[in-house]
């Protein structure tokens, strides 16, 4: 079990694979200042770069998820004068992370165990798989603020949950349960919240021990499938098929399987 230092995150590498990282500023529900965007990206390369890594399980410490950016930080103070330049904050901050959870080779597994409200909500939604307690809700609060939906929001919660539920919850900016984003395909799973991050852990390592290398070209199939037509996306995934085909992990697969085993993947 390996601890690594930040002022705003909780980062463990645990024996069996699983780099569970918890954001840490409970008193602000986890809300995105510099430091913890900075600190965020840091550790998803860090993530990428480490063959020990093999999932990735992302949550928040306290009653909350994550707040979204951190209204009252300095730089997004509102005087007439002077108006924060957004788009470079977007740039260098947001657009890293949601990039790197959508093409890091790995599985990310997120814990939703409080409120996700708007760029905290597009960080769940730009995992793998969500589960979520009881207690989680989900709120895409840029409206509110008279904002655009940002760190993907537009491009990933219709496809998620239609264009016809999205629009909804954009344009209203309306608190959505753990029940109703069940209910609408946003969560994969609902947990008593006794019960989230063990269930979530367990499930974690479950993916921790499966063919990584095939977990990393599944992404770039979906990637690429979500934004080109059928043929190109057909020839990418002949290509990926080769790649996977060449692996460790896909000769065990095959061999387990002939000998009626459990096959024992190693990630490469
Ligand atoms: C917070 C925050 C927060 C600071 C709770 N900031 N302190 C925007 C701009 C630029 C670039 C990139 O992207 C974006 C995208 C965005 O994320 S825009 C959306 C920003 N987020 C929001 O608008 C959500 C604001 N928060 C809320 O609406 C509520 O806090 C929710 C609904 C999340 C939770 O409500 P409650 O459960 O009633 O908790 P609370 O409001 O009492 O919050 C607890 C504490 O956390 C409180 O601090 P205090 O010192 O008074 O106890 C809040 O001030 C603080 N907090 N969100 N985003």
């Amino acid at each position: 079990m390996t601890a690594m230092t930040y002022e705003t995150l909780l980062v463990e590498l645990k024996a069996s694979g699983v780099l569970q990282v918890l954001l840490n500023r409970p008193d602000k529900l986890n809300a995105f200042n510099d430091t913890l965007s900075f600190e965020l990206i840091d550790v998803l390369k860090q993530a990428e770069k480490n063959p020990e890594v093999r999932c990735v399980l992302l949550t928040g410490a306290g009653r909350g998820f994550c707040a979204g950016q951190d209204l009252q930080s300095r730089s997004f103070s509102q005087n007439d004068s002077e108006r924060p330049h957004l788009g470079e904050s977007i740039r260098n901050r947001y657009m890293p992370i949601i990039l790197k959870l959508r093409t890091l080779e790995k599985p990310v597994v997120c814990a939703v165990n409080g409120v996700a409200a708007g760029a905290g909500a597009s960080l769940a939604l730009a995992c793998d798989y969500r589960l979520a307690s009881e207690h989680a809700s989900f709120i895409q609060s840029f409206i509110k603020v008279g904002l655009v939906p940002d760190s993907g929001a537009c491009s990933l919660l219709p496809r998620l949950v239609g264009l016809g539920r999205a629009m909804d919850l954009m344009m209203t900016g309306r608190k959505v349960s753990a029940q109703e984003a069940l209910d609408m395909g946003m969560i994969n799973q609902l947990l008593p919240s006794e019960e989230l991050m063990e269930k979530a852990m367990a499930f974690s390592q479950e993916l921790a021990s499966g063919p990584t290398k095939a977990y990393g070209l599944l992404k770039r199939a979906v990637n690429k499938a979500m934004d080109t037509d059928l043929a190109s996306y057909l020839s990418y995934e002949a290509d990926l098929q080769e790649i996977a085909g060449r692996t460790d992990d896909f000769k065990e697969g095959v061999m387990a399987f002939v000998e009626k085993r459990t096959p024992v993947f190693q990630g490469q």
